[in-house]
């Protein structure tokens, strides 16, 4: 496959952007190629500047469960954006949109809207620290809910693929204020939580850890973690920025029936655009300004634009069978993967919950970051570019989670399964 085109955009980019990209696992540094620029995306197809189409994975790391462009999104944003794209004030689609989010998640009282994951999971912190009165909070290795301060330790994602789990320049008066325990350790957080007691304001995990790989909670884990976090006072944040909307319209709290007292969201529910929200019981969100006082604004929280395109996506979702249309496909993916790695000699282990997979290069199973980063690293970036040249676009880090659309038709996935029968055969 010819790159030349992406290869001379990376070139100009790195000179006015840091590492030619805006978002670090973007740059493929660590599969050992250079990214490919996209001009285009339709439905499960991805397009570069250089004309290669592939089969897309990654689907903007989980938004586009719609596969790209669905009409009605499209139509969305276009009508709002004939509207105005901005005002700084209030519009009713803020509310439209945050009534769906609390009919799908019934402990969401109150929602607020912000721009980003990161914004979400930031802000979270900071109302569960306001409303506890109590500074630490713990979160767990591997797990990654975006770039705050406190929350870049021990990070998974971009961070883990880097080497770089916890960042320069976070000073260490904060980090210090973050306990990190292992996931689906319960006897460590018990451990921290009562060594810490009375100090710890939040408890925060991805409830399906999606940022090293793809990681299911242990049978009754998140349910302990309830458990405890009554016990003890603690706010449970459970950042389902990925796994909300995605592996059921009620996320990962529906389909493991367990439920945060706060809750962040994020990719699906703006359906493309940058949208990110936190919600959760009425008591602890009234404490938010100009509530309370926990202080907390963006001038494009709530976006007219963004709001459309989230409010047109989840009423897709909400279509008869559309979960388990996604559940057949990745089911159907599955099956033929495991036939194609059973009969390889190459190690590797399938994880999925729903619409979201991954695949490590070793014999699992996976139920940490430090069993995650037992993967055969270099075999993985090999294995990557080789399915890029068979054209199919996977998440560019073993650290990272695949998505499944809506879009994805049995052809797209029949290739790809003979894509990995085949990429296999010339890693032997
Ligand atoms: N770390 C993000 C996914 N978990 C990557 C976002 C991006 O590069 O767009």
């Amino acid at each position: 496959m010819n790159h030349k085109k992406s290869q001379a955009a990376f070139e100009t980019a790195k000179v006015r952007i840091p590492g030619g990209v805006n978002s670090p696992v973007r740059a493929f540094k660590s599969v050992g190629c250079d990214p490919i620029f996209i001009a285009s995306a339709k439905g499960s197809t991805i397009t570069d500047i250089d004309g290669n189409s592939y089969i897309d994975y990654v689907g903007s790391w989980g938004p586009m469960i719609l596969g790209h462009c669905h009409p009605k999104v499209v139509e969305a944003i276009q009508s709002a954006a004939a509207q105005g794209a901005s005002y700084g004030a209030p519009t009713e689609l803020e509310t439209q949109l945050a009534e769906r989010v609390c009919d799908a998640y019934p402990n969401i009282e109150m929602v607020r809207m912000v721009s980003s994951g990161t914004e979400a999971t930031m802000s979270a912190i900071r109302l569960a620290r306001g409303y506890t009165g109590r500074d630490k909070i713990l979160k767990f290795d591997g797990c990654y809910h975006g770039h705050a301060d406190s929350l870049l330790v021990n990070a998974g994602s971009g961070a883990a693929t880097f080497g770089v789990p916890s960042s320069p320049g976070v000073p260490e008066d904060f980090a210090k204020h973050t306990l990190t325990a292992t996931y689906n350790d319960m006897d460590e957080v018990r451990r921290l939580v009562m060594q810490n007691k009375g100090e710890v304001a939040a408890i925060i995990l991805e409830p399906i850890a999606g940022n090293m790989g793809c990681v299911p909670p242990l049978p009754g884990f998140l349910q302990k973690l309830r458990q405890l976090c009554d016990d003890e006072e603690i706010v449970l944040i459970v950042d389902e920025v990925m796994t909300g909307f995605r592996v059921a319209y009620g996320g990962a709290q529906e389909r493991f029936d367990i439920r945060g007292d706060l809750v962040c969201l994020g990719k699906i529910i703006g359906g493309g655009l940058p949208v990110g929200a936190f919600g959760g019981k009425r008591e602890i969100m009234e404490k938010l300004s100009p509530e309370g006082g926990v202080y907390q604004a963006g001038t494009l929280s709530g976006n007219p634009l963004a709001m459309s395109a989230g409010i047109a996506t989840l009423d897709l979702l909400k279509e008869d069978g559309f979960y388990d249309q996604i559940e057949e496909k990745s089911a159907y993916l599955e099956k033929g993967l495991s036939q194609v790695t059973g009969a390889s000699k190459i190690p590797t282990c399938w994880q999925r919950v729903g619409g979201m997979f991954c695949t490590y290069f070793q014999e699992g199973p996976v139920t940490s970051f430090a069993d995650a980063k037992r993967s055969d690293l270099d075999r993985f970036g090999l294995f990557f570019r080789r399915m890029l040249d068979e054209g199919i676009n996977l998440a560019p880090s073993q650290f990272e989670a695949g998505f499944m659309s809506i879009a994805h038709t049995k052809e797209n996935l029949d290739k790809t399964i003979a894509a990995v029968d085949k990429v296999l055969k010339t890693l032997d």
